[in-house]
């Protein structure tokens, strides 16, 4: 496969773009490629500069649930657009989208909308920060947050896959507010608590990992969480950019039935342009400026095009069957590459729930960072280019979740299937 339009405009991109890309994610860097540019995408296919095809399971890494250039989507922004792109004043399409994401997600009784997952976590940890007059937080290890000063400590996503969990430009000063605990370890948690007993404002968690691979919550690790708030006076935070309105309508806290206090959101609810939200109980939301004192602001927060893409698609989400299909889509894709593997003989752990699956490089379970750590990650590499090589497009780092959307097709499936058998043969 020629890729070398991308090539030459990667080359082209470096020059101008600290390493040639605007979020590290997106370079091939730790599997010893150049990023593929890419021109076009529709349905679940994306197409790049030199005109090759390839089923896509990054889904610009999660909002694209309803696969790309949705009519409707495209159809509602552009409806939008023609009255213009924005105002820095409120509009109607704010309280529409507020509503259905407050009638969908059992914690939030109120929200305010940003303009990136990033924003909405470092605003919601201030705003605990703010409501318990507490300083410490707790986050997991290998948990990816965004990359808000207090929370690139031990940090998943593209932190995890370059090496530097811990960001250099974080000043001591401001990371020493931060604990960090073992993901699906209790455990951790009660003992960092009892350490550090009435200073912990929040503990903020993913409910499903999605950035050190896909990691589910073990049974009783959420209800533990919220048990440990509520007896603690500590405000638990959901970061439910990634699974949020993707595992459930409701997120993982409908489908696991535990209510935080607060979440975070992204991704889907802004349908493919930049979005983010935070949103919770009212007692603690209504300690936001204007009405409270603990500030929050943006000059493109509850974007009219962002907020009429997100309204699109939880249209779309809301029908009938549509959770069904996409599980049974998802099922078939995830269980035909773990079943690949088996018959290749080849070592394989797999995850999945509902549309977030993930193959980890490794003979042992995973559970947490520590488990994921030992992944082989040079077999991934050699994966992940046997895969592109056989067009389908997935994350390129073990540390990563793989997302199905409701536009992959049958054979879509199938052919990522027969991709993934032809791999594990040549790499086992
Ligand atoms: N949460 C995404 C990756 N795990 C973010 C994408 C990015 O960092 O660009």
């Amino acid at each position: 496969m020629n890729h070398n339009h991308s090539s030459q405009l990667f080359q082209q991109a470096k020059i101008s773009i600290p390493g040639g890309v605007n979020s590290p994610v997106r370079a091939f860097k730790s599997v010893g490629a150049d990023p593929l540019f890419i021109k076009k995408a529709s349905g679940c296919h994306i197409y790049d500069e030199d005109e090759n095809t390839f089923v896509d399971y990054v889904g610009s890494w999660g909002p694209m649930i309803v696969g790309h250039c949705h009519p409707e989507v495209i159809s509602a922004v552009k409806k939008t657009m023609d009255n213009g792109a924005s105002f820095g004043a409120p509009t109607e399409l704010e309280i529409i989208l507020a509503n259905m994401v407050i009638e969908a997600v059992p914690s939030i009784e109120m929200v305010r909308m940003v303009s990136s997952g990033t924003e909405a976590t470092m605003s919601a940890i201030r705003l605990a920060r703010g409501y318990t007059g507490r300083d410490n937080i707790l986050k997991f290890s290998g948990c990816y947050h965004g990359h808000a000063d207090a929370l690139l400590v031990k940090a998943g996503s593209g932190a995890a896959t370059f090496g530097v969990p811990d960001s250099p430009g974080v000043p001591a000063d401001f990371a020493k507010h931060t604990l960090t605990a073992e993901y699906n370890s209790l455990e951790s948690v009660k003992s960092l608590v009892a350490k550090n007993k009435d200073s912990v404002a929040c503990i903020i968690v993913e409910p499903v990992a999605g950035n050190m691979g896909t990691v589910p919550p073990q049974d009783g690790f959420l209800e533990g969480l919220r048990d440990i708030c509520t007896n603690e006076g500590i405000i638990l935070i959901f970061d439910e950019v990634m699974s949020g309105f993707r595992v459930a309508y409701g997120g993982a806290q409908e489908l696991y039935n535990v209510t935080p206090d607060m979440t975070t959101l992204g991704k889907i609810i802004g349908g493919g342009l930049p979005v983010g939200a935070f949103g919770g109980k009212r007692e603690i939301m209504e300690k936001l400026s204007p009405s409270g004192g603990v500030y929050q602001a943006g000059t493109l927060s509850g974007n009219p095009l962002a907020m009429s893409a997100g309204i699109a698609t939880l249209n779309i989400l809301k029908r009938p069957g549509f959770y069904q299909q996409l599980e049974e889509k998802s099922r078939f894709v995830a269980e035909g590459i773990a079943k690949a593997a088996k018959d290749a003989g080849y070592p394989l752990y797999s995850t999945r729930v509902g549309s977030m699956f993930c193959a980890f490089f490794t003979k042992g379970e995973v559970h947490n960072w520590t488990t994921a750590a030992q992944c082989d990650t040079a077999a991934f590499a050699k994966y992940f280019l046997g895969m592109l090589d056989e067009g389908i497009y997935l994350a390129p780092s073990q540390f990563e979740t793989a997302f199905v959307s409701v536009a992959h097709g049958e054979s879509d499936m199938e052919k990522t299937i027969a991709a993934a058998a032809n791999c594990f043969k040549q790499i086992a």
